[in-house]
């Protein structure tokens, strides 16, 4: 019992209408592709119980109508297959592009590192701990007293001038321009006997920045008070510290200099370090670069913080970390420290494990 034409035609033209109305880009999987197909011309599919409907025709209707049908299935056949080749070589694509070696060693964790500033403050403090020195702090932002009138700098003093410095807006406090407020500190909590560094502590100034100057830097500040303290126990610790940080070739030199908490006071100056003392162009041929200032400790600064300088004596010292990173890791401008780049910060630090 075959069906009559209008209904196969009803059927076949249903078949067409929705073969037609495939869109391949919408068929994304070779699975989906493979159901669509099976739809169509499986055995069972639409479009083959059309065909196989086209017997229980009229001679004359199949041969007007078989064509067609005949037609639809290869064109579709075709589309379906010039969609499973595009579907394969994206697959191949993308499974050569995701290829995992799965026998590839992990990626080590990136690791940090110390900055070289960390690093020169780290091994100065080391130097001057093994000498006996112990660390103590102070705040970056200071009061007047702490940075200044404690050191024997009155207000008005010219002498304020040297050390161009940051005020709090309405407050009556500042950004440190140096680390000594830390030596008024260290006296007003402990009694001497001291001995204490403060190490690496970041300083203010509101200085023009050039290759050799910062706004912001770091100190390393020591002190030391006890009785009998004299000038020969500075030039020692000096010595022995420079020769540790630098080398035991290094020699150290003092010049007279004025720091209004200390008396006498000197600017160290060690041997550079590029030439052996020599002259290069670092050191402007001088054969020496300067490295700190230090002196013995006024006995003005002992009576502001009530000792009595008959009785207490001692010296200090304070030294720019970038300079003698400068110098130890020959840098030539300050401002690389402060920019991250990590082309110039992975130089150093090669120690760590
Ligand atoms: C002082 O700051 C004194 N407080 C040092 C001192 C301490 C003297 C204890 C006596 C006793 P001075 O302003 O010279 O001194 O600075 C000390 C060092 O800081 C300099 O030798 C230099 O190495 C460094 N320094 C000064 N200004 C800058 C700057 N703008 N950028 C980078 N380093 C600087």
């Amino acid at each position: 019992m075959g069906m009559d034409t209008s209904e196969w035609l009803r059927s076949f033209e249903a078949t067409r209408a929705a073969a037609d109305g495939w869109n391949p880009c919408e068929t994304e999987t070779l699975e989906a592709l493979g159901r669509l197909r099976l739809d169509f011309l499986g055995r069972g599919g639409r479009l083959t119980e059309s065909l196989k409907g086209l017997k229980g025709l009229s001679l004359d209707d199949r041969r007007k109508l078989g064509p067609r049908a005949q037609s639809l299935k290869a064109s579709l056949a075709e589309r379906i297959q010039r969609r499973k080749s595009e579907l394969e070589s994206s697959l191949d694509l993308s499974l050569e592009k995701d290829r995992v070696d799965v026998t590839l060693p992990a990626l080590p964790p990136g690791r940090g590192r110390l900055h070289p500033l960390t690093l020169m403050a780290l091994e100065m403090t080391d130097i001057l701990r093994r000498m006996g020195f112990s660390v103590a702090d102070g705040p970056l932002v200071e009061d007047d007293w702490h940075n200044f009138g404690a050191l024997n700098i009155p207000e008005h003093h010219p002498a304020r001038d040297m050390q161009d410095t940051f005020y709090l807006k309405d407050l009556p406090f500042l950004l440190r321009t140096h680390t000594s407020p830390v030596q008024i500190r260290a006296m007003e909590r402990a009694r001497p006997p001291l001995r204490v560094i403060c190490p690496g502590g970041r300083v203010f100034r509101h200085d023009q920045v050039d290759a050799t100057h910062s706004a912001v830097f770091h100190q390393v500040e020591c002190l030391a008070v006890d009785r009998g303290i004299t000038f020969a126990d500075l030039k020692g610790t000096l010595d022995v510290f420079m020769k540790s940080l630098l080398g035991p070739s290094t020699k150290t030199r003092f010049r007279p200099s004025y720091f209004q908490f200390t008396e006498p006071s000197a600017e160290v100056d060690v041997s550079c370090l590029l030439c052996g003392g020599k002259g290069c162009p670092v050191c402007k041929l001088s054969g020496w670069l300067e490295m700190l200032g230090a002196g013995v400790v006024n006995p003005a600064v002992f009576k502001a913080v009530g000792l009595d300088p008959e009785e207490w004596s001692g010296f200090a010292f304070g030294l720019g970390v970038e300079r003698l990173a400068i110098m130890k890791y020959r840098i030539p401008d300050i401002r690389l420290f402060y920019e991250n780049d990590l082309r110039f910060l992975r130089q150093f630090d090669e120690n760590i494990v």
